[in-house]
């Protein structure tokens, strides 16, 4: 290249650099759609008429503002599940904790930036069960003419994992509510909104999703879990999968047989199509090695079909589904997971700590007269079931309004037990709206300690406002004194949401570096109702650049 031709691509090169910030704008309608599957023609709550609904692409650094108009006799909130928010914890999204909902006719506009992230994350409704069907793919491209830490796939493709129910779901989880026991399991689970070859009149091979692919080519698979209740394995006949990124977080490659993905949880792999032809299934399949819970233990299936095949159903190569309890294989996953902590990505433990903190999660048993057993099952963290305030905490603290919440909650669990042995014979919790309370900036642990509480069980937690490192896990109770000489402070993975394994525990750091409430809470929407969930109340800190602006006009009233 002559020296001015050079110079002309080095300036449309630092023009596109600068040129990063884009604004995306979307129109989200939340509208009902007959659908037709799994037998059933029930109306479902959808964005824009989509199931899944439409994917989100935007570039690291631009800004995004999406309209939502509320079309639905239900109320509406839409969260950004990932999305650090950095001061806009006003587009958050979780209804009564950082917003009011948007009720019907009502719209609202999210604004926020994409900081420092780049990857897949995806968005669902924030309010009852209605993320069962809205919801859909967040996909962040690095900035402009800034590669992948990988080679650059030929394709990509998002695949949303989902569970169906053929009764409304709202239905179904008002019946548990008010008879105090679990809720339905659902009849199916989808793949990008298709149950697959399920054992059902209702559908064929045919009638699941297809990725159709050429030989010799790499693809990466955006995968999400956008189900309410499952961890799920992913798989892929014949085909290794290669993780590259959870969370919208490089991660040091490696390759799998299956991936185990929790509700929340975004998984991005490399697929290569090393095959010359053939079809080969693709199956999502439950996780759940605790074997008293119920659950749906029927497998969806797709397709990855190589170019110039003919589509006989007799000829799709199978794959070895994993059984419910193969917790072997899921702990083998998740122990191979590690931040790519690159001098582009470095992974920024936070080394010193100045709240830890003990949060066991679990279930409970609280009376209800009216309940079928004159109980009812709930669950709670460190023993407190969360009462959902009737106005935004964000609101309330904002303007400093009292009465909606109070800032006791325990940073440690008020009874000590053995957590995962038999527990205590009173299995009821207390109830309360409590926050924690942090300073700006400061650092952060949490020890999630699983109880073996009515059975021990793996819990999907998530954060909003932050993501945090997975420094230490394990079985059985933690331990102050020898667990922590096990940690990870290199390269641990970096997450939003982690799965606590059942009977064990997992620690996680965070700093507080973002003003705001921010929810946390398990992925099981079950859980969630039944009250497994907090929030973080961080002060501002210095200056404007510290603190969290003012609500933008429209936010939704209660
Ligand atoms: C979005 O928020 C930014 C501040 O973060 C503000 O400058 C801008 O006007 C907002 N846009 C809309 C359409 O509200
Ligand atoms: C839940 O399952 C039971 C038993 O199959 C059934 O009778 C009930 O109608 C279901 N509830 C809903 C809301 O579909
Ligand atoms: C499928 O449909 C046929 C004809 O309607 C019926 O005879 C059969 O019992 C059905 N099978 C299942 C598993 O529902
Ligand atoms: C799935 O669950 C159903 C009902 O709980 C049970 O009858 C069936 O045997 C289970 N199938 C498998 C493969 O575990
Ligand atoms: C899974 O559960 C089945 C049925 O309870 C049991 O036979 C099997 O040993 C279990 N497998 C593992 C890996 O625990
Ligand atoms: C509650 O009631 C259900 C349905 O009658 C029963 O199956 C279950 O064993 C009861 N659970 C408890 C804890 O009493
Ligand atoms: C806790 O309970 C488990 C299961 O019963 C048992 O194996 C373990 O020894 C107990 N731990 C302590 C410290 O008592
Ligand atoms: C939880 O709180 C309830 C209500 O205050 C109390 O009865 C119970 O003993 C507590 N349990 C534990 C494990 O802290
Ligand atoms: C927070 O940390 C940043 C960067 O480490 C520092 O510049 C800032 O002064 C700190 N603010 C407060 C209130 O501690
Ligand atoms: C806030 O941040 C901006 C950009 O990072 C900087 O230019 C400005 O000086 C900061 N303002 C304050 C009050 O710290
Ligand atoms: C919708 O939200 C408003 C504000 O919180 C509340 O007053 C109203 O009862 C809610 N509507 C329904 C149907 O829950
Ligand atoms: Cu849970």
């Amino acid at each position: 290249m002559v020296p001015a031709a050079r110079v002309v691509f080095l300036l449309i090169c630092l023009f596109a650099v600068l040129a990063n910030g884009a604004t995306r704008n979307y129109k989200f309608n939340i509208v009902m759609r007959k659908t037709t599957r799994l037998c059933s023609t029930k109306p479902i709550v959808t964005v824009n008429g989509q199931y899944p609904g439409p994917t989100l692409s935007a570039r690291e650094g631009d800004t995004v503002l999406v309209k939502v108009v509320n079309h639905v006799k239900y109320n509406v909130t839409l969260h950004w599940h990932g999305v650090k928010q950095l001061r806009t914890g006003w587009a958050d999204g979780p209804a009564y904790i950082t917003q009011c909902p948007i009720q019907p006719g009502q719209s609202y506009v999210y604004n926020f930036t994409l900081t420092g992230q780049r990857g897949t994350l995806w968005y669902h409704a924030h309010i009852l069960w209605l993320r069962a069907t809205v919801h859909g793919a967040i996909v962040i491209k690095p900035k402009r003419h800034l590669p992948y830490p990988f080679p650059k796939p030929y394709k990509e493709v998002a695949v949303i994992l989902g569970e169906w129910w053929k009764a409304d779901t709202e239905a179904v989880i008002n019946q548990a509510m008010k008879s105090g026991v679990a809720p339905n399991v659902s009849d199916a689970h989808t793949i990008n909104g298709h149950p697959g070859q399920i054992s059902s009149n209702c559908s064929s091979p045919q009638d699941g999703f297809k990725l159709q692919v050429k030989s010799g080519k790499t693809y990466l698979l955006r995968i999400v879990n956008a189900a309410l209740n499952e961890d799920l394995f992913f798989k892929v006949a014949g085909h290794k999968l290669t993780v590259v990124e959870v969370d919208a977080v490089y991660t040091k490659p490696f390759t799998t047989d299956t991936v185990v993905i929790t509700p929340g949880q975004t998984t991005n792999v490399l697929l290569t199509t090393d095959k010359t032809a053939g079809q080969y299934m693709v199956t999502a399949s439950p996780f759940m090695d605790a074997m008293i819970i119920p659950i749906d233990n029927r497998t969806a299936t797709a397709t990855v079909h190589y170019e110039g095949t003919l589509a006989e159903a007799s000829a799709i190569t199978a794959v070895n589904v994993p059984s419910r309890n193969a917790t072997s294989i899921a702990t083998g996953f998740i122990n191979s997971l590690r931040s790519l902590n690159s001098n582009n990505f470095p992974a920024n433990v936070p080394k010193k700590i100045d709240h830890s903190l003990l949060f066991t999660i679990g279930l409970g048993i609280n009376p209800c007269p009216s309940c079928i057993n004159g109980t009812r099952i709930v669950a709670a963290m460190n023993n407190v079931s969360f009462i959902m305030p009737t106005t935004a905490i964000l609101q309330s603290h904002f303007f400093n309004k009292k009465g909606t919440f109070t800032t006791d909650f325990p940073g440690n669990p008020p009874v000590t037990f053995n957590y995962t042995g038999n527990g205590p014979t009173n299995l009821q919790t207390s109830t309360g709206t409590k926050v924690y309370r942090l300073t700006y900036n400061s650092t952060v642990q949490i020890v999630l300690q699983d109880t073996g509480i009515i059975a021990p069980e793996s819990h999907p937690i998530h954060l909003h406002g932050f993501n945090f490192f997975e420094v230490g896990r394990d079985v059985g109770n933690y331990d102050p004194k020898t667990s922590p000489s096990k940690f990870n402070l290199v390269d641990p993975i970096e997450r939003n949401t982690i799965g606590v394994p059942s009977g064990g525990w997992a620690a996680i750091r965070f700093k507080a570096d973002n003003p705001g409430v921010w929810f946390m809470h398990c992925h099981f929407e079950v859980h969630t109702t039944w009250g497994l969930k907090m929030a973080f109340l961080v002060e501002n800190g210095n200056g404007l650049n510290e603190s969290l602006p003012p609500p933008p006009g429209d936010l939704p009233k209660c």
